[in-house]
């Protein structure tokens, strides 16, 4: 585990947001028709300026309690989470009305359990959590507990905070592999996942040749759905932050979640310079930015450490 792979997975995670938003909610056919291949639509992007959207806004609230706590604390990462809130990032819409409670001081634990029936099983959780898994990288057990209270925070349902912990598992298991093999990166994250859903999808993806199964799976805002997808992007395209992202992109929907998801884990594998310099320096505001994401992540690595 190197400082360079924690970059990697940071800026990864937020370049593949920002690249992703153009085009979210748009179907594939919509993008294709629009942009052509999505490996071109990577390669340069419809938009000068990449702006980040709702993932990195609240990975960066994740990583700063991370941080300056140690661990999750709950109420400091929703109080985070309401401080940072920017309306114009894109938020789901329940998350957005969370936000708005946590900010007016409301009991936002039964705010967050009663949003959705169950609670949301939005993507939300997963799509925040990579610097958990920076954090405890060296302690799988605490990691998973730690993924689990940073999604509780806005998440309740089991499938979101199932989707935490997987998304964690996969966060640290691209960071500590030497070479990937697909197959035992999808079975590993098969054996930790505890839901029905999560069961089922990564069983499938485990029986059947990735090309075939990676459509299966779905691009809606549902978490077992896109971070089920966001896992095969990488696992089809190991070697290739672009590609991995392009994967994701193309297949339309939530573009911005499953290109952040699947970048995050292809940065912790393959480090920071596998993210195209072009994206990086198309990222809004990019010096500041991707600095202070950068700050971030190196403040994680030595605090692992
Ligand atoms: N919301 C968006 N994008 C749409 C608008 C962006 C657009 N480009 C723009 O220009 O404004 N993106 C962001 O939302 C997703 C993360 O969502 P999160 O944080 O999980 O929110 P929420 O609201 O909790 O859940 C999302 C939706 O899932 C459905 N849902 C969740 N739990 C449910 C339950 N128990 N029963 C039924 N439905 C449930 C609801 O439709 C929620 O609204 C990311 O894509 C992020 O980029
Ligand atoms: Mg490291
Ligand atoms: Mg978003
Ligand atoms: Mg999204």
């Amino acid at each position: 585990m190197t400082e360079d792979r924690y970059l990697g997975c940071l800026v990864g995670h937020a370049v593949g947001d920002a690249t992703g938003a153009p085009v979210e909610g748009l179907d594939a056919r919509l993008i294709y028709s629009q942009f052509g291949r999505a490996i071109e639509y990577v390669a340069n992007p419809p938009v000068e300026t990449l702006c980040y959207t709702d993932d990195t806004q609240m990975s960066i609230g994740v990583a700063e309690v991370l941080v300056e706590f140690g661990h999750i604390d709950e109420d400091a990462l929703a109080t985070t989470f309401g401080n940072n809130y920017d309306p114009d990032r894109g938020y789901g819409q329940g998350a957005r009305r969370l936000l708005h409670a946590i900010r007016d001081g409301e009991d936002w634990r039964e705010f967050a359990r009663t949003l959705f029936p169950g609670g949301s099983y939005g993507n939300g959780a997963a799509m925040r959590v990579a610097p958990v898994a920076l954090r405890f990288a060296d302690d799988p057990e605490r990691m998973m507990q730690e993924a689990s209270a940073s999604a509780r925070a806005t998440h309740t349902h089991e499938i979101a905070i199932d989707s935490a912990r997987l998304m964690a598992a996969a966060v640290r298991y691209a960071l500590r592999a030497t070479s990937l093999d697909p197959q035992a990166f999808l079975e590993h994250l098969r054996d930790l996942a505890t839901t029905d859903e999560f069961q089922w999808q990564l069983n499938t993806a485990c029986k059947l040749p990735l090309e075939d199964s990676y459509v299966m799976f779905g691009t809606g805002l549902e978490a077992h759905r896109s971070v089920t997808t966001a896992l095969m992007c990488f696992a089809m395209n190991p070697e290739s932050y672009p590609d991995t992202i392009a994967t994701a992109i193309g297949r339309g929907g939530d573009t911005d979640t499953i290109a952040a998801m699947a970048g995050g884990i292809s940065g912790a594998y393959l480090g920071l310079d596998a993210v195209p310099q072009e994206l990086r320096h198309r990222f809004e505001r990019q010096a500041k930015d991707l600095e202070y994401i950068s700050t971030l992540a190196r403040k994680l690595y030595s605090a692992s450490q």
